[in-house]
């Protein structure tokens, strides 16, 4: 398979993160993708290219212009508020919740911070926006690759990018390069996108982004959100809006479910996407259902996740892989290969 590799994603490299009440390093750390890499690399995967370019356009598909101008300023703006920041990654201290105004535009940046994010673990940094883009580059590079005939693609790269919505970054995301990927294949022709979130975090933000779309099927598998982060989104009776009614799915299981009941998620999705008669595949390829994840609860182990890639190969859908979560770094490029493996096998 072909992995599309964001070689600048080490430029986003957040120190610290907000986690019950203190400042502690980072979960999600550039060694993440350099495991995954090395692995592609070891058991000889197939080639691993750099990114085409693309002017923002396809980004401005899933995401409001105001959301993109404030993250494409935003490491500007917080120098400037006080040259000592250049040091510190940003957060956001305030959110317009409930009964405030969000058609506003506020002048002050921590303000704007609030507006376009939802938790306070998500370091903003110097790089920030120059890896998310490299990074939503190689996601639309993978697309373009499956769109001229490619079965399969992989989209390695960090920033993650499914927690990140139309226009709010959060979870450690602030691009959804899986959204991204899914619109340019509606945009080129493909007339029905299948979406397939399977990192433990119910996917909220691409969700939220085709919530009304009856074009692009959502499904996700993650952490029931009662008890599991984003906790406010990725219940099993959220099943679209609108037009969309009907292509969302949210299948949450509970903290400690093991690879047999996953797997029966799994096939239930894939009739599920089966039946929508989808043209391609988008695969939000989360490794935090590992048992050996530090901020997640499913206990999957390392063999299983081949298992995993010959359930979606029998999709027998075009299918572009987006690198998603999974912090037990060590094994992260081995559960991923095994997925890429086992679909191409
Ligand atoms: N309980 C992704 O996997 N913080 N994002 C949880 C630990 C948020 C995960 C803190 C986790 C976001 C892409
Ligand atoms: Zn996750």
């Amino acid at each position: 398979m072909l992995t599309v590799f964001n070689h600048l994603h080490t430029v986003h490299h957040g120190k610290v993160e907000m986690f019950r009440g203190q400042l502690v390093p980072c979960f999600e750390v550039p060694a993440r993708a350099d495991y995954v890499l090395r692995e592609l690399q070891e058991r000889n995967l197939g080639p691993i290219e750099s990114p085409a370019e693309f002017d923002g356009s396809a980004f401005a598909r899933v995401h409001s212009s105001r959301y993109l101008d404030f993250l494409a300023n935003a490491w500007d703006e917080w120098v400037a508020l006080d040259p000592a920041n250049a040091e510190r990654d940003a957060f956001p201290s305030y959110w317009p919740i409930r009964t405030f105004r969000s058609d506003v535009l506020p002048a002050s940046f921590a303000a704007r911070m609030g507006l376009f994010s939802y938790d306070a673990g998500t370091p903003l940094t110097s790089g920030t926006w120059r890896a998310a883009r490299a990074g939503a580059c190689c996601a639309l590079t993978a697309a373009s690759h499956v769109l001229k005939g490619a079965r399969a693609a992989f989209a390695l790269t960090r920033p993650p990018g499914h927690h990140a919505g139309p226009d709010f970054f959060g979870g450690y995301c602030f691009l959804n390069n899986a959204a991204i990927a899914a619109q340019a294949l509606r945009d080129a022709g493909v007339d029905r996108v299948a979406v397939l979130d399977i990192d433990y975090h119910h996917g909220n933000g691409t969700q939220a982004i085709f919530y009304d779309r009856a074009d692009v099927q959502f499904t996700s598998i993650h952490g029931d959100p009662h008890t599991e982060y984003p906790y406010y989104l990725g219940y099993a009776d959220e099943r679209g809006a609108g037009g969309g009614l009907g292509f969302n799915r949210n299948l949450p299981l509970p903290r400690g479910t093991g690879f047999e009941q996953w797997r029966e998620a799994l096939i239930e999705a894939l009739r599920g996407i089966a039946a929508f008669k989808a043209g391609a595949l988008v695969v939000s390829l989360g490794l935090d259902t590992f048992e050996g994840d530090p901020i997640a609860g499913f206990t999957l182990a390392t063999p299983d996740y081949l298992r995993i890639g010959e359930d979606l190969a029998r999709a027998g859908l075009p299918t572009v892989f987006v690198f998603e979560g999974g912090y037990a770094v060590a094994e992260v490029g081995a559960n991923a290969v095994n997925v890429l493996e086992g679909f191409m096998q």
